[in-house]
């Protein structure tokens, strides 16, 4: 074709070739139409990019769904404990920090940005419970693991940590939020399907404002309110990750948004249950659940259970379908 291309365009020609994904590919497909002069001569070029990035879109729906199932970076950590909560946030917010604070791992902690690569497991205790926790890698305008989205969606709960410690703070906070706008995966003030269309999900969300001990750290906070409203909503804690402050409260609410139950076994010859180790069950989880939990066999074998607790008079015999009280003492029993 005709002549005149300017260098921007050539430059958007050659990162195309240069592309390595098709996120790259339709990103440069797209500079190279913005860029290509509008004349006459260019327009059979301007059809074929046309082309170009509708087959690029469709690309990148492919890898997406492919990574989705499994092809691409993916971390499984399966459940454990009372319920899972989720960390998330920009660069050096104190993430990993948090989870060294509030469990025995051990992430890598450091003074710079892109410390954490990969989803690191902890668990916080609570009483004689434990909550698992997720550190993650950090979101930033440009680059969000596809994988984050699958952890918010299966969560019980997520932690969106904000630096206080950094004047851009503000901004990664708002990057975060533009970075989840759109999907099916939503931050909610409480857990659930959206009304409209059952695939668009909400988890739970709490802000939690890191570095409350750094200088200037209350004038950065409210600076946040005023310039990422997307934050307002939310349910909110400060913190010191380092120093401590605000910890606790904020162990209690994490605990209390996963809607658990504890409830101590025993068996029907002992005299006391196992007061160590309580089964956590969620809110409105009956006796057959918790059979579930023990062994899949007791499901089929649940003749009855015996509880002992505050709604029920001690050693009550009840059905599969009790549902189970915080606290409950439980016997199963079960054909053998
Ligand atoms: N003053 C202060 N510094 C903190 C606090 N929490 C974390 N830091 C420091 O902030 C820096 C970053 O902490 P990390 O926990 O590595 O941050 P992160 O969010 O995991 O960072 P990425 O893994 O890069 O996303 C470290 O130097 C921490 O010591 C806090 O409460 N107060
Ligand atoms: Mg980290």
């Amino acid at each position: 074709m005709a002549a005149n291309l300017t260098p921007q365009y050539l430059k958007a020609e050659e990162n195309y070739r240069r592309s390595q994904t098709p996120e790259e590919e339709l990103r440069w497909l797209q500079v190279m139409l913005a860029e290509i002069p509008k004349h006459k001569a260019s327009e059979k070029m301007q059809m074929m990019l046309k082309t170009k990035i509708s087959e690029a879109k469709k690309a990148v729906e492919v890898s997406r769904t492919a990574a989705k199932k499994g092809g691409g970076r993916s971390f499984k950590i399966p459940r454990q404990g009372a319920g899972t909560c989720v960390v998330i946030g920009g660069p050096n917010a104190g993430k990993s920090q948090f989870l060294a604070t509030m469990t025995n791992a051990r992430p890598e902690v450091a003074p710079y940005p892109f410390t954490t690569q990969q989803p690191t497991p902890g668990m916080m205790p609570w009483r004689d419970v434990f909550v698992q926790l997720i550190d993650t890698p950090p979101i930033t305008p440009d680059f969000m693991e596809p994988y984050l989205l699958g952890y918010i969606r299966g969560a019980d709960l997520v932690l969106f940590m904000v630096d206080l410690g950094d004047d851009d703070g503000i901004e990664q906070c708002a990057a975060v939020f533009e970075r989840l706008r759109g999907g099916k995966t939503h931050l909610g003030k409480e857990s659930g399907l959206d009304e409209e269309d059952v695939g668009v999900s909400y988890t739970k969300t709490f802000m939690v404002f890191n570095k409350i001990d750094a200088p200037d750290a209350q004038e950065r906070k409210s600076l946040l309110m005023e310039f990422c409203p997307d934050a307002a909503p939310f349910q909110s804690f400060d913190i010191s990750a380092t120093r401590g402050d605000g910890i606790e409260p904020l162990r209690d609410a994490i605990y209390e948004s996963m809607h658990a139950v504890r409830v101590y076994t025993k068996s029907p010859t002992q005299k006391e249950p196992d007061r160590d180790k309580p089964f956590t069950v969620r809110e409105g989880d009956t006796i057959l659940d918790l059979a579930a939990q023990i062994h899949k066999d007791y499901v089929e074998k649940f003749k009855f259970g015996r509880v002992w607790g505050e709604a029920v008079h001690d050693g009550t015999v009840v059905k599969g379908d009790y549902v189970l009280r915080d606290g409950d003492v439980v016997e199963l029993h079960v054909a053998m």
